[in-house]
């Protein structure tokens, strides 16, 4: 696997996939243009999760992107995954990266400029700044930290930042302009009329807002 591009970072949603199973909106995803999978299920039982994250890595390795496991270090370690993504409350990173080993890719959420500075500690191979805005996607979210919020861990981490939480095509430009290496989109990809389509367009907005100034 070449060092993973964070450009555009599908999570899956079955929920929001329009009755269309997974792996077909994931294979659509990746010939857009998506950069990394994040395999997320919350109500899957395990042996379900691992099926579908085999049928997925197949995918992933063929289009040579990573595929992570969200939450799920056993699921991970099992299907042998790229690496997984760990929120506030989910395994300590120190705790993680013992089970993973240090090749593996980690990455981890964060709510506050203080998680950002917590993280600093830490070889994650990035930060989920989560959320940039709130979205239906999501609701036990409480707030937003907004663009600002996004610089200003920006201006704190060492880390690559991938921005999440009502990112689209109208969005992804602001998020990158305001420091992020690359967006996380769950509905944006999910539930698209064409998700491969919707891909190309996210890959191109990403594309114009770093060779655009803010203000132009
Ligand atoms: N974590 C923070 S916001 C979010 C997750 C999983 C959902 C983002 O969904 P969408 O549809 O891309 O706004
Ligand atoms: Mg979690």
């Amino acid at each position: 696997m070449n060092a993973p591009r964070w450009d555009l970072y599908l999570v899956t949603d079955r929920d929001l996939a329009r009755g269309r199973p997974l792996v077909e909106v994931v294979a659509a995803a990746l010939r857009g243009g998506t950069t990394v999978v994040q395999l997320r299920e919350k109500a899957c039982e395990t042996r379900a999760f691992m099926e579908e994250a085999r049928q997925v890595l197949a995918l992933t390795r063929a289009a040579g992107v990573p595929l992570i496991i969200n939450d799920r270090v056993d699921i991970a370690l099992a299907v042998e995954a790229d690496g997984v993504h760990l929120g506030q409350s989910d395994m300590p990173y120190p705790d993680a990266r013992r089970l993973l080993g240090p090749d593996r890719i980690i990455g981890l959420s964060v709510e506050s400029v203080a998680d950002a500075q917590a993280a600093e500690a830490w070889d994650v191979q990035y930060l989920g700044v989560s959320p940039v805005y709130l979205t239906p996607t999501k609701t036990e979210l409480a707030s937003a930290l907004g663009l600002e919020g996004l610089r200003q861990i920006r201006s704190c981490s060492r880390h690559p930042l991938v921005a999440i939480g009502g990112m689209n095509a109208q969005t992804v430009v602001g998020a990158i302009q305001a420091g992020a290496d690359g967006v996380a989109v769950v509905s944006a990809l999910c539930s698209a009329d064409d998700p491969a389509a919707a891909a190309r367009d996210l890959c191109q907005q990403i594309e114009r807002a770093r060779h655009e100034s803010p203000t132009s």
